[in-house]
């Protein structure tokens, strides 16, 4: 037997690509602690549909926990410590989420991951994000772990050029993946959301992005 198959049939590891490790359900079982840091952060810093550079409403509502939250505006795409909303810090990245996300990233091969940004994305149905590179952070050699919560949505894995056509990888609940390496500058985005129902968020579609922005 392949090492891959051993991985993906004993551990649920599975290689999308070189950089690119899908560690399916690694998050499954950590519903109460996500659940409630999510609620408490968000009635801490709401989420919110922000406006691109170029004048568009995003149809994904976005907030941020860490030392730097991701904000998008006329202005620009950026990095900020303070919640434009509130002119406050963001809430802290939770205790149990940094222990889950290292976790994730050492069984993906990136060991000693410490982000200090988690943009947090809430997809209701109808809602997509379209292909994009993550350029934003300081250092690129730094992967980016994701966590999948609530109803499913399909992936778009394109390459490092947009034109690059996609491969498509459904994302459910609980799956983590981690991108890093030859993989940390590809072009990605999510499928429109199809109304479904999962117990974790009813109809809407939940991606925490772990990073480290500064
Ligand atoms: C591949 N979020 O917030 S997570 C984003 O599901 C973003 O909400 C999507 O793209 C979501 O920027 C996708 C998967 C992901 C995140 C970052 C990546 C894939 C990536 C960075 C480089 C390559
Ligand atoms: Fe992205």
């Amino acid at each position: 037997m392949t090492m891959d198959l051993f991985d993906t049939l004993e551990t649920g590891k599975e290689r999308l690509a070189p950089g690119a490790v899908l560690l399916r359900g690694f998050a499954a079982g950590q519903d109460a602690t996500l659940q409630e840091h999510i609620s408490r952060i968000a009635g801490q810093a709401p989420f919110r549909q922000m406006v691109t550079p170029g004048g568009f409403r995003m149809s994904v509502a976005m907030t941020s926990c860490g030392d730097l939250g991701w904000i998008t505006d006329r202005r620009g795409y950026r990095y900020s410590p303070m919640d434009p909303a509130s002119g406050r810090p963001w809430p802290r990245i939770p205790e149990p989420w940094l222990e889950l996300v290292a976790a994730a990233a050492a069984e993906a091969g990136f060991p000693g991951f410490v982000p200090d940004a988690c943009l947090i994305n809430r997809y209701v149905p109808g809602a997509r994000m379209s292909l994009h590179q993550d350029r934003d952070e300081r250092d690129y050699n730094h992967p980016i772990v994701s966590v999948s919560l609530g109803v499913p949505a399909v992936f778009q894995f394109g390459g490092e050029r947009r034109k690059d056509r996609p491969l498509r990888v459904r994302l459910a609940h609980g799956d983590v993946v981690a991108w890093g390496g030859p993989a940390r500058l590809r072009y990605h985005g999510i499928l429109t959301v199809k109304s479904a129902h999962h117990p974790f968020a009813g109809s809407d579609r939940i991606n925490l992005t772990f990073r480290k922005a500064g």
